[in-house]
């Protein structure tokens, strides 16, 4: 299914007026305060966010799941299904595959179908957290860090295998996440763990291409509840500096203990150069991959207050970086909650790129605290919408990706393409 062009104009039409007036008014604001709307905007439109190819249908706990109806049941149906998003929000221009679950068989007919609907391929993932139907040798025990050299071997393949997946796609980036560790205490030598772990991912990064990087994920817990062999950003960021400079340090929201201060990490991996990119999701309790700004926007704007000083600092864009949403839906569309994610990210970023940086550093070298945290609270405190939708209507996007969504009842036409039973392949 696609979305006509037409379709979008017209939508558009209908809500111009009332748009115009609201980021008229916003631009004018701005400009008092020195502040280029049309810089902003632009900025926006470079911003583009993987949709990785297992959040296309509805998630599961281990309780159980509730799918939805017209779920898309091929990899050409996924990638059908980030082509609506891209045409409906201009900002969803690649999709990130996880194999095996989404093993592409003819690269070729896959490309073209994605590059159809303006898409590229983001990082490939690879999956040793499960075994798969067939399988030789069980990951249950661990998979790069296992005690037995023949189980590391086949874990290494795998991704070596996921590399030429990438290579044929035209992917640049094998993202490794691993549920390595132990349940309990005494069960795991951490040491030879970690050593196991880092020879190999030596084997890997001796196939990657020269062109491509490594993304190394850190997660603090689960499934294993006692320790994981690459736990925190610490951890990562040292198997990252012994494997060499094309191993980057991907950070993933819900991978913190609780409380952590994501955005002086974001920080201090922005200032050795290591950080890979993100895995947008928001959580209140632990690991819980609900909509990106949902429950802390204004962690999600100090984080993004961060990348603007990191990218500006290092000279480079929001292309330099691996954007990618890693969230799970439960109870809602997962098209829509993706829409909704989408969003409350370009909201945070132009919120960043308001924040009037000399201002603060005056600020912060006189150490006037109260005026530091007005100059950010000011900027969060702005309603940057009206640039977001402005975005999005001059890249050719829907001025309300999630009214047009609804207002053409794309799920009822998916479900009567699909059926009412088609589940995704994924968690
Ligand atoms: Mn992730």
């Amino acid at each position: 299914m696609r979305i006509e062009k037409s379709q979008i104009d017209q939508y558009n039409d209908g809500l111009f007026s009332r748009h115009n007036n609201q980021f008229i008014f916003l631009k004018e604001q701005l400009a008092e305060q020195g502040v280029q709307a049309d810089e902003i905007i632009a900025e926006l439109a470079r911003f583009q966010v993987a949709i990785p190819s297992w959040a296309l249908g509805t998630g599961g706990t281990r309780f159980g799941r509730f799918s939805g109806s017209g779920e898309p049941g091929s990899l050409e149906q996924k990638i059908e299904d980030v082509g609506l998003l891209h045409a409906l929000n201009r900002s969803s221009g690649s999709i990130s595959l996880h194999i095996p679950w989404d093993i592409p068989k003819q690269a070729d007919s896959i490309i073209d179908l994605a590059s159809s609907f303006d898409l590229q391929f983001d990082a490939v993932n690879s999956n040793t957290f499960q075994d798969q139907k067939g399988q030789e040798l069980s990951y249950k025990f661990g998979s790069l860090s296992h005690t037995d050299a023949q189980v590391r071997r086949q874990a290494v393949a795998h991704n070596l295998e996921v590399i030429q997946y990438g290579e044929a796609l035209g992917s640049k980036a094998l993202s490794i996440w691993l549920s390595d560790g132990s349940c309990f205490p005494g069960q795991s030598n951490f040491v030879r763990a970690f050593q196991n772990t880092l020879e190999s991912l030596q084997a890997i990064y001796e196939g990657l291409p020269n062109d491509w990087k490594m993304f190394v994920e850190y997660k603090a817990y689960e499934p294993n509840f006692y320790s994981t062999v690459i736990q925190d950003w610490g951890s990562s960021l040292l198997f990252c500096q012994k494997l060499g400079p094309k191993a980057d340090v991907l950070v993933d929201l819900g991978h913190h203990l609780p409380n952590a201060n994501i955005e002086q990490i974001v920080a201090t991996l922005m200032m050795e150069g290591r950080l890979a990119g993100f895995h947008f999701n928001d959580s209140k309790y632990g690991d819980d991959d609900l909509t990106v700004g949902s429950i802390r926007p204004y962690m999600l704007f100090l984080i993004f207050n961060e990348l603007v000083e990191g990218m500006q600092r290092a000279g480079n864009s929001s292309d330099a970086y691996a954007w990618m949403i890693d969230a799970s839906h439960n109870v809602k569309d997962p098209l829509e909650d993706l829409l909704q994610s989408v969003e409350a990210i370009l909201i945070a970023y132009a919120q960043a790129l308001l924040i009037d940086r000399p201002k603060l550093a005056v600020a912060r070298q006189e150490n006037d605290v109260v005026r530091a945290q007005q100059i950010l609270q000011n900027a969060f405190r702005t309603d940057v919408r009206p640039l977001v939708r402005e975005m999005m209507r001059r890249s050719g996007g829907a001025l309300d990706p999630i009214g047009l969504f609804r207002d053409l009842q794309l799920r009822t036409q998916l479900t009567q393409e699909r059926g009412a039973v088609s589940v995704a392949t994924g968690l």
